[in-house]
């Protein structure tokens, strides 16, 4: 049996998830849930909700196990950013039994990546708030909120906020693991 870790995060609405042992918690805007392969888990919703969900199959090191774990973007600290200007939040531990994590990168228009990234991690990214222009290799993309992304390894990548307002977007990234 394949087992996948499963994220969620609510970009609209609010669901509930309930897991195996009855607990239940309600997921509104910004807030999240990483639910480890092997927790079996219901989603309900009475309303409307729209939902990023992002699925792995999971490199499980040996009595490593990843927990359950639900939060909310305000509640991340800010982490340190040298070299560059956005803010930045991961909503998953940074531990090696965590195989990707999930960051909330926000841009004040004008702002921009200093570095254009090349590495080997894939990225999927939703852009939440904003609008601007992504590089990836030699083409440049006009991007705003509600847009979506898949960045291939290797890719080189770079992004500016235009507008008037903040840009916010949600990005995977595989970690912790050796791609090949
Ligand atoms: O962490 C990252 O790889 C991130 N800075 N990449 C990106 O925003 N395209
Ligand atoms: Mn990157």
């Amino acid at each position: 049996m394949m087992l996948k870790a499963r994220f969620i995060f609510v970009v609209q609405g609010a669901v509930t998830l309930t897991n195996v042992s009855g607990i239940s918690h309600k997921l509104t805007v910004d807030s999240y849930a990483y639910l480890p392969p092997n927790v079996e888990h219901s989603l309900k919703c009475d309303g409307s909700a729209t939902l990023v969900v992002f699925e792995r199959r999971h490199a499980s090191l040996e009595n490593q196990p990843t927990e359950q774990i639900v939060g909310s973007t305000d509640q991340q600290p800010l982490l340190e950013t040298p070299g560059e200007v956005f803010q930045l939040r991961k909503l998953i531990p940074t531990s090696i039994p965590y195989d990707f994590n999930i960051h909330i990168m926000d841009f004040q228009p004008g702002e921009y990546l200093n570095v254009k990234e090349v590495h080997y991690n894939q990225h999927g990214l939703l852009l939440l708030e904003g609008q601007g222009i992504y590089r990836l290799g030699d083409s440049w993309y006009p991007v705003q909120a509600g847009d979506a992304i898949w960045m291939a390894p290797f890719v080189p990548q770079w992004y500016a906020a235009l507008g008037k307002s903040r840009s916010r977007y949600l990005l995977y990234k595989d970690v912790n693991r050796n791609p090949l």
